[in-house]
């Protein structure tokens, strides 16, 4: 069996050494200029981009053209996307599963609707790799990540909803509600993969403590952990200080928001995905 997940580029991973993984990128449309969320991306272009226009900036997801090529020519793909309740990736990806079946009637995917974004999806990509690697069947390693979704979660803490209100992906009430400088919005992904604001904290510093108190509230104790941000690794350093204080040890790793999530989380995110 050949095997090879594949995700979009929400998942802030690129690339995976020594392993068959693609990642397929969505696009920022900022003004006439558009980024791919690829390994090309300069980020702090986009950033810049962002700062100095006024007008309207939009995304859009992969087509199912887009993922039939990254499935390749595995037997077996695994296809981790975005959330289906904020973007039509996962639909796309259904099409170009159906595309790519009729094609190649003895290959197979597998497309698991992350119903959350970033770490979260990181979580579940390293979890079918484990599974790949231990040599389980494909419909075997389905049924396992389909039930260790049900225990990994993501929370956030955000400094603007700006584009996600202008994109239609959070009501304007709730984003105005955090447009006071220095106000983190605390939230997670609701059973849908929405998004469900559940706290606000002043400052980056209450931000993780509150993100450590809804590990705690879901049981937390000690699993894997994947953090992301937006050019706020300071806070995530106090983040995975709180998290060793609290539970002994750190069991992850930190990195960078590529362009999806940095334009919808915005500057000074963090999201942490973590399994209980
Ligand atoms: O164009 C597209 O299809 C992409 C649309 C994506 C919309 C939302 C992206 C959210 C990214 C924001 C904070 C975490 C929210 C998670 C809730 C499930 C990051």
């Amino acid at each position: 069996m050949n095997y090879k997940i594949v995700s979009d580029s929400a998942s802030n991973l690129i690339s995976m050494k020594d392993f068959p993984y693609e990642s397929v990128p969505l696009h920022i449309m900022v003004g006439e200029k558009t980024f791919t969320d690829d390994s090309t991306l300069d980020i702090h272009a986009m950033y810049e981009a962002l700062a100095s226009y006024n007008g309207k900036s939009s995304t859009s997801c992969p087509s199912p053209d887009d993922w039939c090529k990254a499935f390749g020519d595995a037997d077996a793909v695994f296809c981790v996307t975005i959330t289906s309740g904020l973007s039509g990736s996962c639909s796309s990806a259904h099409t170009a599963k159906q595309m790519y079946e009729e094609k190649y009637p003895d290959r197979k995917v597998y497309i698991v609707d992350s119903l959350s974004t970033g770490p979260e999806m990181v979580l579940l990509i390293e979890k079918i790799k484990e599974l790949i690697e231990k040599g389980e069947e494909a419909e075997k390693i389905y049924k396992e990540v389909t039930a260790y979704h049900k225990r990994t979660h993501l929370f956030y803490a955000l400094a603007s909803l700006n584009n996600l209100a202008k994109n239609g992906r959070v009501s304007p009430i709730v984003a105005k509600g955090i447009s006071v400088l220095g106000i983190r919005i605390i939230g997670t992904a609701s059973e849908e993969g929405t998004l469900k604001p559940v706290n606000k904290a002043r400052g980056d510093k209450k931000a993780m403590q509150k993100l450590v108190g809804c590990m705690k509230s879901l049981g937390y104790n000690g699993g894997k952990i994947v953090i992301s941000h937006s050019d706020n690794l300071s806070a995530c350093e106090e983040l995975k200080r709180l998290i060793q204080e609290a539970f002994g040890k750190f069991n992850g790793f930190i990195h960078e928001n590529t362009a999806l999530c940095s334009y919808y989380a915005e500057l000074h995110s963090v999201l942490i995905g973590f399994e209980v």
